[in-house]
């Protein structure tokens, strides 16, 4: 694994949604993986969320992680400023309870992709594991902790007891 620099940004668009992005976090930081998380708004850092992505890639990191409620636009503007990975995360809550941050994260225009992860805590897991994914393309020992991930899991399902059966 290459020692110093972040190789995911995940960034929000509020500190209210760290609740939900730590699972990012801890996703990555289970498969080693180095990471920083930042809060950049789409509307309210907008120069600022440019410039963050624009360095970002120098620095070393590979894919980002964007998540937003409401009008979520920022997995989307992050998209606009880069061609590496964006990983969009849709935040619960809100006046449509995630249903907005949704289709503001996925319906992107054809040319600036924003791979649309679910709604919520699920997708934070999932986009940590998914840039897991993308990382381990370029490092296998990636691959190999995937692999041993799915097989756990599968284990531990196959484990489950009902109760009264
Ligand atoms: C979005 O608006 C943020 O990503 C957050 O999900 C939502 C509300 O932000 P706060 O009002 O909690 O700062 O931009």
């Amino acid at each position: 694994m290459p020692a110093p620099g972040p190789l995911v940004a995940i960034l929000m668009g509020s500190k209210s949604d760290w609740e939900t992005m730590q699972a990012t976090g801890q996703t990555l930081r289970d498969f080693g993986v180095p990471h920083e998380s930042r809060v950049l708004s789409a509307h309210r850092t907008p120069a600022e969320t440019a410039e963050y992505v624009r360095t970002a890639e120098s620095r070393g990191v590979q894919v980002f992680v964007a998540a937003a409620g409401g009008a979520a636009h920022l997995a989307g503007v992050v998209a606009a400023h880069t061609v590496l990975p964006v990983l969009g995360v849709p935040m619960k809550g809100w006046a449509l309870d995630g249903l907005d941050s949704l289709l503001s994260t996925v319906q992107m225009p054809r040319g600036i992709p924003v791979g649309t992860l679910a709604i919520g805590k699920a997708g934070a897991v999932n986009a940590g594991l998914l840039a897991v994914s993308i990382l381990s393309l370029s490092l296998p020992e990636l691959r190999e902790k995937l692999q041993a991930q799915r097989k756990r899991e599968a284990e531990r399902i196959l484990a489950e007891k009902l109760d009264g059966e």
